[in-house]
């Protein structure tokens, strides 16, 4: 019986250190690139936060945040290292900067989805030439404006949750089911998928899947996910490949989690205290 090459990678303590960029002596906040993050709406500024703040602790040299209006005091008041980028919708992001300073580009978390919001996501995707992570409602306008799927740039980072991956790629029997699913989805649109959950699995174009080691049933509150986002987008913006910045970002997002769990317990672990707890 000829043995075939298996799929399936587990990223374990050495392996995700293998990852981890060390700081040069002379390096400085530009060694470290600009990302932008296009996130939150009216009631849902806290997901921009959060992965605002993720993104800082996660080594960015420069955060700039864009938010609709109703976010100016909030970002400025709750993240005094972000600058702020402010869109011309009181409520709903409904355009974005000038895309030229930035050397990665997130968006979704508390987005919402309204036709302006639709829009800017369609214009997004024409538009950027670096590397881009897509969540939450992103996920969800992407997969009910189906044509915007064939425009997304090569290992484009996407991190759904299960319902949100059902949106995405349609029901699936079992997990296994749902694995094939992905990598097929992944390998159709040249895209990188981490789905979320135990065990998030990270689902590479070429169809390798890399299951995490780190996390906790405390992780599943409201935020985490805005958390992941933040996380991945800094790594991108430091120009770590993208395979690699879903696959550490998604062990160290784990780690914080799971020194949080240890500080707090699981049941009473919220995300900002997944923040507080990344470490690298
Ligand atoms: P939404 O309202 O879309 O949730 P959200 O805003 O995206 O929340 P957030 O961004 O904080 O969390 P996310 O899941 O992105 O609603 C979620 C809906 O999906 C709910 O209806 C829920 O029931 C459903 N859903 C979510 N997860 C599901 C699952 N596994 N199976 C079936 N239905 C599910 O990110 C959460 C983060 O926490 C991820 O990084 C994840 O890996 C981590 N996490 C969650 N549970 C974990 C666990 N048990 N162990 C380790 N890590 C865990
Ligand atoms: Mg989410």
């Amino acid at each position: 019986i000829q043995e075939l090459p298996t799929p399936y990678w587990f990223t374990d303590k050495k392996a995700a250190e293998k990852l981890i960029q060390p700081r040069g002596k002379f390096s400085h906040k530009g060694t470290f690139g600009h990302a932008l993050l296009l996130a939150g709406s009216f009631g849902k500024m806290g997901a921009a936060v959060l992965s605002g703040r993720a993104c800082l602790r996660s080594g960015v040299g420069l955060l700039t945040m864009h938010a609709p209006v109703c976010g100016y005091d909030i970002i400025q008041i709750s993240s005094p290292e972000a600058m702020v980028s402010i869109d011309k919708n009181d409520r709903h992001i409904s355009q974005f900067p000038d895309l030229e300073p930035y050397s990665a580009v997130g968006i979704g978390p508390g987005v919402g989805q309204e036709p302006v919001t639709i829009a800017l996501l369609e214009e997004l995707l024409d538009q950027v030439k670096v590397p881009l992570i897509i969540d939450a409602d992103a996920l969800n306008i992407l997969s009910s404006n189906r044509s915007l799927l064939d425009k997304l740039p090569p290992n484009t980072i996407l991190t759904p949750h299960p319902k949100e991956f059902q949106r995405l790629a349609g029901e699936s029997g079992d997990e296994y089911e749902r694995l094939e699913l992905a990598r097929d989805f992944a390998g159709k649109y040249q895209v990188i998928i981490c789905l979320k959950g135990a065990n998030t699995a990270v689902i590479l174009p070429n169809g390798e899947v890399h299951f995490n080691s780190t996390g906790n049933p405390g992780m599943a509150t409201g935020g985490t996910g805005d958390v992941l986002t933040g996380i991945i987008t800094s790594l991108l913006a430091q120009k770590y490949k993208p395979a690699e910045a879903a696959i550490l970002g998604v062990y160290q997002h784990g780690l914080a989690g799971d020194r949080a769990a240890e500080q707090k317990g699981q049941i009473a672990l919220i995300a900002s205290d997944v923040v507080e707890n990344l470490g690298w």
